[in-house]
């Protein structure tokens, strides 16, 4: 792939947006890249956590505005409905957790695809902008949706119509991000994060996730409803018996996914 570097090793999918000297600017080569990455985590049965990240000082500056202006670049439909949407949906659709390693300043598009991720982790140095007003649009990746499910409206309205930049700090302070780790520690916080996800029962991950889209627009009757009938395929799963097994027996769980 020309943009992104997709590794996977020993259960973890790590999908590496390339593009340093832009700060990782989203164009369309790296969208679809991002796109067939996902496809493939979603294929591969051993793929059991998936982490997105950059490379580089950045992890996105979102959509990459000379691309804009070229002539033969993508129009904004196709921006929309081939880049962008595409790629949350098939981060909220995948059955496996998600999380965003956000390692550098992660802006418009950029930030909207970290927040829609199941957990979001960034680097003490780290920052979020909603760059979109800046340049006169509208947050578009989910940002409407998801951010002021995460901080509340009025936060969410004042950083997308002022288009402040938001230290990671702050951004764990509000319930933006899950934690922030200094700059030291946070490579190898974040393997270990990344090994213990792949080790969980994934099956039951992937049925969380499931529950929680749902929940964005399930009354909560309709939920229990949908827990009841999640929980009943979860007691299935090999998996539940091995946690249950595990912990009569005082050991460590060794769980397939399964
Ligand atoms: O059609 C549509 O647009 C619809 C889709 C919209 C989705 C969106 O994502 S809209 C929002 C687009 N993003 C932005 O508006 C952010 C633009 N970038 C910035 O404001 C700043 O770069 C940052 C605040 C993110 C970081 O600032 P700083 O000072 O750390 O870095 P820098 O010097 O500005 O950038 C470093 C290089 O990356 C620089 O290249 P150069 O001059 O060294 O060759 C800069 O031009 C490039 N770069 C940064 N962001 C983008 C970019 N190049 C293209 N597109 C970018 N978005």
């Amino acid at each position: 792939m020309e943009h992104v570097l997709f590794d996977v090793e020993e259960g973890v999918a790590t999908i590496k947006l390339n593009r340093p000297d832009k700060l990782n600017a989203f164009n369309r080569t790296m969208a679809l890249e991002v796109q067939q990455c996902l496809d493939r985590c979603a294929a591969v049965h051993d793929i059991r956590a998936v982490l997105i990240t950059g490379n580089g000082k950045g992890f996105s500056a979102g959509q990459d505005l000379a691309e804009i202006v070229d002539p033969n670049g993508p129009t904004m439909t196709q921006i929309l409905s081939e880049h962008y949407n595409p790629i949350i949906r098939k981060i909220r659709e995948l059955p496996k957790p998600v999380i965003a390693g956000v390692n550098g300043v992660a802006a418009g598009a950029g930030a909207n695809i970290a927040l829609c991720c199941d957990i979001v982790i960034a680097k003490q140095t780290a920052s979020f902008i909603q760059a979109f007003s800046k340049i006169g649009l509208i947050p578009d990746s989910g940002g409407t949706f998801f951010l002021p499910r995460l901080i509340g409206w009025q936060k969410a309205s004042a950083l997308m119509m002022t288009g402040d930049k938001l230290p990671a700090t702050d951004a764990e302070k509000l319930g933006m991000v899950y934690k922030v780790w200094p700059e030291e520690d946070y490579e190898a916080e974040i393997k270990k994060l990344m090994t213990t996800m792949a080790g969980m029962p994934t099956k039951a991950l992937a049925m969380t996730k499931h529950a929680l889209n749902y929940s964005l627009s399930n009354n909560y009757v309709t939920q229990l409803e949908l827990e009841d009938k999640l929980q009943q395929e979860a007691a299935l799963s090999y998996d539940y018996r091995e946690g249950v097994d595990a912990f009569i027996n005082k050991r460590t769980p060794e769980f397939k996914g399964e």
